[in-house]
């Protein structure tokens, strides 16, 4: 699209995750061709969007913060925060508070999930791409549409603003606060970038074993099923949770849970369009997508598929808008 001129429509794209081959077929695929004096993709009449978790895992992390970057640029795509770029500022800044300490620990566990990043960018296009990580807004209200990385949730975005006076953060104080359990901003964040959990002790509910055999306490969160307004509705547990006697755990109960709890769940008439959750297969009603919201996450780097989700001025989310879905 050309820098000046308001897009028809939006392609919404899901997590990359370092997949650059998949995102290049996938741009062709929607119509996007490299504009010779900038280099960057652009289409006539259409922007991109990518939901964030450009990052980490895949083998072309340079070549896809590249094409990205170009495209934003250029004003032919736009990009909101995930989780991964947030993880990557506070993996590269030191804690004020411990010396020696950065604001996300350098455990084996953290190292290697950011393995990819850190083995295929040197040293200065690291620093640079995550001056621009942190230029990134952590959501999009475009009007007809809204974008965020895991859970539109506008209380948490109320926090957010009060706090950083915009979507974006622009100093290193905010990134203290915003990886402090226990301060506000962290809460807002981990809801809008990793997506909401409710406490399964505070509902007299025990812990779950999940399919890797570690213990939890707390459910995810089914934002995006409207109306939903009990512990049952609003929680995500997969058929393979066991109790502690290796039992499979049983349904959750329809206790009505308190307004905060309840706030989660999306009732908004704007379409929202998130990524975040590994869905897999093609889109499912009811839980990858509904009327008013849309997952574009189907695990790209988990030999799923790099897809997006075509907007030309809908008000409700359609399947067939979804683009380069798997069978
Ligand atoms: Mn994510």
């Amino acid at each position: 699209m050309p820098p000046s001129s308001e897009p028809k429509g939006y392609d919404v794209i899901g997590d990359v995750h370092g997949c650059a081959a998949e995102l290049h077929e996938l741009l062709h695929l929607l119509g996007y061709r490299v504009d010779e004096s900038s280099g960057a993709y652009a289409h006539p009449e259409r922007q991109a969007i990518f939901v964030g978790d450009l990052v980490d895992r895949g083998p072309g992390q340079l070549d896809v913060l590249q094409t990205v970057r170009r495209m934003t640029d250029h004003g032919s795509a736009r990009v909101v925060m995930g989780n991964h770029e947030f993880n990557a500022i506070a993996y590269a800044t030191a804690n004020p508070d411990e010396p020696g300490e950065f604001l996300r620990r350098h455990s084996g566990k953290n190292t290697n999930q950011h393995r990819a990043f850190l083995d295929q960018l040197d040293d200065d296009s690291r620093a640079d791409y995550l001056d621009w990580f942190l230029s990134m807004p952590m959501w999009l209200d475009l009007g007809p549409i809204r974008v965020v990385h895991a859970c539109w949730h506008e209380p948490s975005m109320r926090v957010v603003k009060d706090a950083l006076g915009s979507e974006r953060f622009t100093t290193r104080d905010q990134l203290v606060r915003a990886s402090t359990k226990g301060d506000p901003l962290y809460d807002a964040v981990e809801v809008l970038l990793k997506g909401p959990e409710l406490d399964l002790a505070a509902y007299g509910q025990p812990p779950y074993y999940d399919k890797d055999g570690a213990v939890r306490g707390k459910a995810r969160v089914a934002w995006w099923r409207d109306g939903a307004s009990t512990l049952h509705e609003l929680s995500v547990m997969d058929s393979n949770f066991m109790t502690a006697d290796g039992e499979p755990y049983p349904p959750l109960p329809d206790i009505e849970v308190p307004a905060r709890d309840r706030s989660f769940a999306y009732a908004g008439d704007v379409p929202v369009f998130y990524g975040h959750y590994w869905r897999r297969g093609r889109p499912q009603r009811g839980a990858d997508f509904t009327d008013h919201t849309a997952c574009v996450d189907f695990s790209a780097i988990k030999t799923g598929a790099l897809v997006a989700y075509r907007w030309s001025g809908e008000t409700t989310i359609r399947e067939q808008h979804y683009v380069n879905v798997k069978a």
